[in-house]
């Protein structure tokens, strides 16, 4: 399962809390009869606390950083789809080290307080004061690298839950020419969807077990179904991470050519798709052969040699083939 990771506080909203809460602290201690103690234990109180979890916050990326490290190649290629996954690295050493910054600050800060002499009660409100200032300006100078970590953050968050210990079949095709309804009926329920770090695509996935053997079939609406050079520089990523998910390409065709695309396109995709993921083992399936003319099959089977038919009411052997093909 993916770990759920925490967006941080802007830098601005970030020193509030740092201060609310120092405030709130401050407020608690018991009462102090002294007036020198009393102004010095409070600021050192105030300044403890928001440095404490200042830093406490900075340091958070730092713990999600193996995650976003260790991500499997096809999250790491998606979001780096659209963020900069080299940039977001060194921003959380950044944060780490304004963290660390924050803490020198409050050694040097809090042995001020502690120097204050009788006469000088007034001094410790500048101190804090001062003190909240540089804290302010660590948090403003960090505003960029927040910025960049929160932007990773969202991006990981929407990845699509997929499982890559199953053997995995990608479905793709023309429009219409029947993705969905295969998928629906080879694993028999309502395929999941899955919603991808960017633009309005969702990935379908459904689930087929054969022969104790479970496999995931993945249709891409959006991506896998239009010539290459349509698509933007974020799908042309996408569709490259799709390498590293299946093994198998299940090509749908529709010989009927009532999806609206001659056989002649459908072919061309199929050798866009190849040259995109080299080395993807291709199963190609003549759908709707229930509707078919026997000219229309004929001329499928000569367009796609070796494909499997398929339709409505069929008994066909789709399942089989797409285990075979997966190693199954
Ligand atoms: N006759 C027939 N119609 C089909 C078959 N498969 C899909 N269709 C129809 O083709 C249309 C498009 O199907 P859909 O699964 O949504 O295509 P997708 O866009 O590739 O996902 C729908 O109206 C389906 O009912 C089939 O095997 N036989
Ligand atoms: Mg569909």
């Amino acid at each position: 399962m993916r770990l759920e990771l925490a967006l941080l506080p802007e830098s601005g909203e970030l020193v509030e809390i740092a201060f609310r809460k120092a405030r709130k602290e401050a407020r608690k201690m018991g009462k102090q009869r002294n007036r020198l103690k009393k102004a010095k234990s409070r600021a050192i109180k105030k300044i403890e606390i928001s440095a404490n979890y200042f830093n406490e916050v900075m340091q958070r990326p730092a713990t999600s950083f193996p995650y976003l490290k260790k991500l499997h190649p096809f999250y790491k290629e998606l979001i780096g789809a659209t963020v900069d996954l080299d940039k977001t690295l060194p921003a959380i050493k950044r944060l780490g080290t304004s963290g660390k910054i924050a803490l020198r600050l409050k050694r040097q800060y809090i042995s001020k307080a502690k120097g204050l002499q009788k006469g000088e009660e007034g001094k410790a409100t500048a101190i804090v004061r001062e003190f909240y200032g540089r804290l302010s300006s660590i948090a403003k100078k960090a505003g960029k690298a927040i910025k960049a970590y929160n932007q990773t953050v969202k991006k990981a968050r929407e990845l699509p839950n997929v499982r890559f210990d199953l053997a995995t079949a990608i479905i793709a095709g023309y429009p219409n020419t029947g993705k969905t309804t295969i998928l629906g009926r080879l694993t028999k329920s309502r395929a999941k969807v899955a919603s991808y770090p960017f633009t309005t695509q969702k990935l379908e996935i459904g689930y087929l077990t054969h022969n104790y053997d479970s496999i995931q079939l993945i249709d891409t609406p959006g991506l896998l179904d239009r010539p290459l050079k349509k698509r933007n520089k974020v799908e042309r990523k996408a569709i490259a991470a799709l390498r590293h998910l299946g093994k198998a390409i299940v090509f749908v065709v529709d010989p009927t050519e009532r999806c609206g695309f001659p056989l002649e396109k459908q072919a061309n995709l199929l050798k866009d798709i190849k040259k995109e993921l080299k080395g993807v083992k291709v199963l190609v399936v003549l759908n709707k052969a229930d509707i078919a003319s026997e000219e229309e099959i004929n001329a499928g089977k000569k367009a796609f040699l070796k494909a499997v038919l398929e339709g409505q009411g069929i008994e066909s052997c789709l399942e089989e083939k797409i285990a075979k093909i997966l190693g199954k």
